[in-house]
C-alpha cells in the first residue's frame, strides 16, 4: 500500500518498545523495530503480546552507538516516523557505567538525529525524555518549563539528549519532539525496576517462593502510570502539527512503601510497618512474619525524593489523560505475577 506509514522503534525489545508497537500496527503502520546483538535475543514482551510474526513487524539488529549503521538504516527503511525508545534505562546502573550510559542514552539520540539531518530531514523524531531529568525537584508539580536538575548519569544523559532535540528542532528544523513522561509501570516492566520487582515478589511470597522483599529507599515518591496509555501519548506527539515538548503524567504521587502496601492487599496480605530508615521492616499483621526489609545495597549515591507532574498541556493540545488508576495497574501486575510464577515462569 503507498500510504502506509512507516515507523522505526528502537528498543522493541523493552516495555515501552513492545506496547508502542502494538499500537502502531493496530493503526495500520508498518514497524521496523530494533534490538541490540546478543548472544540469545530477548523478545519475551512482544511474545508476550502475540505480535512477533505479525506480517508488518520487521525486526533489525541495530547499534545505537554506530552512526554509519543509522544512516543506512534511515535509507533502507525510508521512515516518516522514528521513535527512539533505547536506553540504558536503569537509573541504579548509571552511577557504575555512566560512560555506556551517556554513549547509549546521551549520544545514541544525537546519531538519530544526525542520521535524519543527512537522509530525509522531514522524518518526525520522537525523544524519548524522562521525569529523571527534573531529579532534585525546583517546583511541585513539574511541567515543560521546570527547570531541570538531574541526580543521575542517566538522568544527565538524557538531559543532553532532551536538549539537543530542541537544537535540532531549532537549528534545522526537524520535527523532533520530546515527551517527558514520569515513570510508567505495566506487566511488561522489567524486574530490575522497583514496581515489578515488589509485584513479582509478593507473588512468589504468596505462593510460597519466597520468604522476604529486600528494597532500598522506601520514601521516594514517584508519579506511576500505565505504559500502555503512555505510548499512546508517544503517538499523539508525533501526530501534533509542530514539534514541541509535552509532559506525560498521572498528577499523583505515592511512597515505596505504599506501592508494597498495595501490592500485597492485592493478596490479601495487610502489611504493617515497623522502624525507620535502614531499620524498617514490614510485617504480616496477622502472623507477625518479617516480609519486607531493608538491604543498603539499594540506596543510590544521590537520590530523586518526589516526582509528580503536570500533564495540562498534553490533555489540553493532544487530548492524551491517563485512565488507569495506580490501584488498578498494581492489581493487574501482582495477577500477571502470579499467574507466570504458578506457570513456573518469571521474566
Ligand atoms: P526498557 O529498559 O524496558 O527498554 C530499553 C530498551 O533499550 C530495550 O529494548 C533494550 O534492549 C534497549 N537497549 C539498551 N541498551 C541498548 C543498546 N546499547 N543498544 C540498543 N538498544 C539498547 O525501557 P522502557 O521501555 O521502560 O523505556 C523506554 C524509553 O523510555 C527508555 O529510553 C527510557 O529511558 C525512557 N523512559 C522510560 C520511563 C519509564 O517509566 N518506563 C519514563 C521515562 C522515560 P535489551 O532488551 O537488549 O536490553
Ligand atoms: P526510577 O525507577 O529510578 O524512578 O527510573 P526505579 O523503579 O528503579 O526506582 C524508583 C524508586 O524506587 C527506589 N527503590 C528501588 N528501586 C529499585 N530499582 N530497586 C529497589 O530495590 C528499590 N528500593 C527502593 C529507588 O531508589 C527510586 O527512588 C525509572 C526508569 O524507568 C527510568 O528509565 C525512567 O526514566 C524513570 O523511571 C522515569
Amino acid at each position: 500500500m503507498q500510504n502506509t506509514k512507516r515507523a522505526l522503534v528502537t528498543g522493541i525489545s523493552g516495555q515501552d518498545g513492545a506496547y508502542l508497537a502494538q499500537l502502531l500496527l493496530e493503526k495500520g503502520y508498518e514497524v521496523t523495530g530494533t534490538f541490540r546483538r546478543t548472544s540469545s535475543v530477548n523478545f519475551w514482551r512482544i511474545e508476550e503480546l502475540g505480535i512477533q510474526d505479525h506480517p508488518n513487524l520487521n525486526l533489525v539488529e541495530h547499534d545505537l552507538t554506530d552512526l554509519s549503521s543509522s544512516i543506512r538504516l534511515l535509507q533502507k527503511g525510508q521512515f516518516h516516523e522514528i521513535y527512539n525508545l533505547a536506553a540504558q534505562s536503569f537509573v541504579g546502573v548509571s552511577f557504575e557505567q555512566p560512560v555506556t550510559t551517556a554513549e547509549i542514552t546521551g549520544i545514541g539520540a544525537v546519531n538519530l538525529l544526525e542520521a535524519i539531518r543527512i537522509v530525509d530531514p522531514k522524518i518526525r523524531f520522537y525523544q524519548a525524555s524522562t521525569s529523571e531529568m527534573f531529579g532534585k525537584v525546583q517546583a511541585i508539580p513539574q511541567k515543560e518549563d521546570t527547570p531541570f536538575y538531574p541526580r543521575s548519569p542517566y538522568g544527565v544523559a538524557k538531559l543532553y539528549a532532551h536538549w539537543m532535540t530542541v537544537n535540532y528542532r531549532e537549528s534545522y528544523g526537524i520535527f523532533g519532539s520530546s515527551g517527558i513522561l514520569f515513570n510508567h509501570e505495566s506487566p511488561l516492566r522489567g524486574r530490575e525496576f522497583v514496581t515489578r520487582k515488589i509485584t513479582d515478589s509478593v507473588a512468589k511470597i504468596k505462593l510460597g517462593k519466597l520468604e522476604v522483599l529486600e528494597l532500598g529507599n522506601l520514601d521516594a515518591k514517584r508519579d506511576w502510570g500505565f505504559a500502555k496509555e503512555y505510548v499512546e501519548g508517544m503517538w499523539r506527539i508525533l501526530q501534533a502539527d509542530q514539534p514541541d515538548t509535552y509532559v506525560l503524567a498521572t498528577n499523583r504521587t505515592e511512597t515505596v512503601r505504599d506501592f508494597v502496601t498495595m501490592a500485597f492487599k492485592a493478596v490479601d496480605i495487610a502489611i504493617e510497618w515497623q522502624g525507620s530508615g535502614e531499620t524498617e521492616t514490614g510485617h504480616d499483621a496477622q502472623t507477625g512474619k518479617t516480609l519486607v526489609r531493608i538491604s543498603p545495597k539499594f540506596y543510590r549515591p544521590a537520590e530523586v525524593d518526589l516526582l509528580i507532574g503536570d500533564a495540562t498541556k498534553a490533555r489540553t493540545q493532544l487530548g492524551w489523560e491517563p485512565k488507569t488508576t495506580l490501584e488498578e495497574l498494581c492489581q493487574m501486575m501482582v495477577e500477571a505475577d502470579l499467574r507466570r510464577n504458578t506457570a513456573g515462569f518469571s521474566f
